[in-house]
């Protein structure tokens, strides 16, 4: 099978896996795990915060986000495709209380100008206003870059109006290897930014929270109270800190095969995509006379190639250190035949 379904899928390379196995681990809810106290440290530094926090998941730690920022009845404003609001599980309102008041972007990317279109006054009769979230590569915008200049501008907005402003970086990593802009430059105009190490840099589990010490002491008691506190956890932190220290630079590798594959789609009839729109490891083409999830469910099944479908005609192929260069040539070939 040739697995473009997501960059989640990645597993651990036999490198990764020594790291692994070798690491020094402690009881990290007694905040004794050597190996996530380096983690911890490291992703910190790179984004330029004071602390930062282990968890299992980029939803653990967008939700925590969430929650250190707001209290119950509070809004939150998010682009409205953003994986917050639309891929949680419906978590702002369970975990948090939080109503969503969405923004519409271009491919996940909304202005500061847009923003203040949806902002309101403060007055007894609206929810009070407290967060911005900014998804920085947007999932559904097809692994849009979020410009840094527009960032600043939202949080200038975000500042003049004493909002805090969070960043969904799941996909940081990428945005930074294809602008060569750093994380911290990225991350500076943000009070918390969540990032992952289980998508393109490929390792097993986790991702963190990143902000100031307040603001993480507050974040661990949440992710305590979820249960999302683990032990000799020093075993997956350090395949974080291999995937940091040896997957970032590949990951242009992954944005390369992306363009190619967007290349050879454009070239299928009944296929729409503009390869101009990849910008990193994501491609999302549009199928205007054929329906997404039977067009997935025939892709598996005929030719062994599985895609999401994420929307009636649309759907997502996503590289990674999965998948090879032939393996793309070949992806091609195999939709071009099942849609001939
Ligand atoms: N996204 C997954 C699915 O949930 C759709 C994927 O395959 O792309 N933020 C962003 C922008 C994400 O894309 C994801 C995962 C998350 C957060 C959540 O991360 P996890 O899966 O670790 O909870």
């Amino acid at each position: 099978m040739i697995d473009l379904r997501s960059d989640t899928v990645t597993q651990p390379t036999p490198e990764m896996r020594s790291a692994i196995a070798n690491a020094t681990v402690g009881d990290d809810v007694m905040g004794e795990d050597p190996t996530v106290n380096a983690l911890e440290e490291y992703v910190a530094e790179l984004l330029g915060k004071e602390a930062a926090v282990y968890m299992p998941s980029g939803t653990m730690t967008n939700q925590i986000a969430l929650r250190i920022h707001t209290e119950p009845g509070d809004e939150v404003i998010l682009e409205s495709e953003a994986h917050i609001y639309y891929y949680e599980g419906g978590a702002p309102a369970a975990l948090s209380g939080v109503m969503c008041r969405l923004v519409k972007g271009d491919r996940g990317i909304f202005t500061a100008k847009d923003l203040s279109a949806v902002t309101r006054p403060t007055d007894v009769h609206f929810p009070r206003t407290r967060l911005v979230c900014v998804e920085n590569t947007h999932n559904r915008g097809g692994g849009k870059i979020f410009p840094l200049e527009e960032i600043g501008a939202i949080a200038h907005f975000c500042q003049s109006q004493g909002l805090k402003l969070h960043m969904d970086g799941a996909r940081l990593w990428n945005a930074c290897i294809a602008t060569g802009i750093s994380p911290a430059a990225y991350a500076k105009p943000f009070d918390t930014v969540s990032v992952c190490f289980s998508k393109g840099l490929g390792a097993p589990v986790g991702s963190a929270l990143a902000g100031s010490v307040e603001q993480m002491q507050r974040a661990r008691r949440f992710r305590k109270m979820l249960g999302g506190g683990m032990r000799q956890a020093g075993m997956m932190a350090a395949g974080a800190l291999y995937a940091l220290k040896h997957h970032q630079e590949r990951l242009q590798e992954d944005h390369d095969q992306a363009k190619i594959l967007a290349q050879g789609l454009s070239e299928i009839p009944g296929i729409v995509v503009n390869p101009a729109d990849v910008q990193t490891n994501i491609v999302v083409f549009q199928t205007p006379d054929r329906a997404a999830p039977e067009l997935e469910a025939r892709l598996l099944e005929e030719a062994g190639v599985a895609v999401f479908a994420v929307g009636a005609h649309s759907l997502r192929a996503v590289t990674s250190l999965m998948v090879s260069p032939e393996q793309i040539q070949q992806a091609v070939s195999k939709i071009a035949a099942v849609l001939s």
